[in-house]
């Protein structure tokens, strides 16, 4: 994108994350660091209170110290004891996380004030498109403002960095990229057998999920990376202590114990798969880059609200699919989200594997119609300026 000019000396912006659980929060942060850094030319300090979870999908982060770079990105320790430390340009509060009362003082007392965000999480719920971009509370005099990822039109859309699709085609038409990929991970795909790739929250259903590919007629190989879903699958095999490298066959079934990649990684994974089972935020999202059948676990909530964002992505991505294909994959990740046994519904799901692999194309194309979430998050500045 062009840039204007007054843009060119508002370049520092300051991300602040805090990892409440999981991945996700660090995955987004991290993702969208580096292509702001890589993509619109700006100086990015990443404030990230936990260093661990990050050092998982970034093996060179040391943990140990305040500040570092990786991949152009500052990488600041948010440690209790905050340091002073000027305010940036543009200021986002990933997932509503609380700034430094210093830093927030820092905000007010620059000359003019920065742009301050509020990077909320991914919902496909029409109310996301009011909100998106309004003011919303004000510190001082620096108004805060609502930045809402999306599916829609009128929503800040999705992290996609530049020339992904064309490079995910490029690996997807070359057999030998993709062998010599999954071996790097120790993995030898037979021939025949379907690959599916499982990321998921702990979930009573897997057993019944698995109990079909082991007695269907087609072989499969499932690929499970070291994370929650490990015990449930402990429980199916009958065995203790999975650790990356175990491989168990069940008769049509091998599952295969997968280490912890580093991001880049995971996303060729999840472009050799025929079907990924993904959950929360960032890998769901890379699961429709991907342009393969998909299944999601979502991030549970109090009081159920997950259960409605549930429904409200099924309701855009099911558009397109015949009435039966609709049934089937939408009773596939209710069942899935329920924790209920889900058989029938991947029997069901099967059925309608050319259509599923199409439309996951077509939804592909379409979500990348949008502009991407950093250079929407660039746009608002370049807007308010
Ligand atoms: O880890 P998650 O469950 O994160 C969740 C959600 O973001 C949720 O919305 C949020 O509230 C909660 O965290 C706190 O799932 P998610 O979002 O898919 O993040 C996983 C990240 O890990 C993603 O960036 C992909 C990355 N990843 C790797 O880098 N290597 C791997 O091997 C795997 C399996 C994942």
């Amino acid at each position: 994108m062009p840039e204007m000019p007054q843009m060119k000396k508002n370049r520092r912006w300051d991300i602040f994350c805090t990892v409440v659980d999981n991945y996700g929060d660090i995955g987004v942060t991290w993702r969208l660091a580096r292509q702001l850094v890589a993509e619109h030319g700006v100086a990015v300090r990443l404030w990230v209170d936990d260093l661990r979870a990050f050092e998982r999908m970034c093996p060179e982060i040391d943990i140990h110290i305040a500040q570092q770079w990786q991949q152009g990105v500052e990488v600041r320790h948010w440690a209790a004891d905050w340091q002073p430390a000027e305010a940036a340009d543009v200021v986002i509060a990933a997932f509503a996380c609380q700034l430094p009362s210093a830093y927030m003082d820092a905000m007010a007392e620059r000359e003019k004030p920065p742009l301050w965000m509020n990077l909320d999480y991914l919902s496909a719920e029409d109310w996301v498109i009011g909100c998106h971009g309004l003011p919303s509370v004000k510190f001082k005099h620096v108004q805060k403002f609502f930045f809402f990822p999306g599916f829609q039109k009128g929503t800040g859309g999705l992290l996609r960095e530049s020339g992904l699709l064309e490079r995910r085609q490029q690996f997807q038409q070359d057999p030998e990229a993709q062998r010599a990929f999954l071996q790097s991970l120790g993995v030898d795909r037979a021939p025949a057998a379907q690959l599916i790739s499982l990321f998921a929250y702990e979930n009573t259903g897997l057993a019944s999920w698995l109990d079909a590919l082991a007695s269907d007629s087609t072989p499969t190989h499932v690929l499970v990376p070291e994370g929650r879903i490990l015990g449930d699958v402990e429980r199916w095999l009958g065995v203790s202590d999975l650790k990356a490298g175990a491989l168990h066959v069940r008769e049509a079934v091998t599952v295969q114990v997968l280490p912890f990649v580093r991001q880049d990684q995971y996303d060729q994974l999840l472009w050799c798969c025929d079907f990924n089972a993904v959950r929360g935020e960032d890998s769901f999202v890379r699961a429709q880059w991907a342009a393969r059948p998909l299944l999601w676990h979502i991030y549970q909530q109090e009081e159920d609200v997950h259960l409605d964002k549930l429904e409200a992505f099924l309701a855009l991505y099911v558009k397109g699919l015949s009435e039966p294909a609709r049934e089937a994959i939408s009773g596939l990740w209710r069942a899935w989200n329920a924790g209920e046994k889900i058989t029938d519904h991947w029997h069901s799901t099967r059925k309608h594997w050319p259509e599923l692999e199409k439309h996951a194309q077509t939804w592909c194309l379409e979500q990348a119609l949008q502009a991407d979430l950093a250079t929407a998050l660039v746009q608002f500045y370049g807007n308010w300026i």
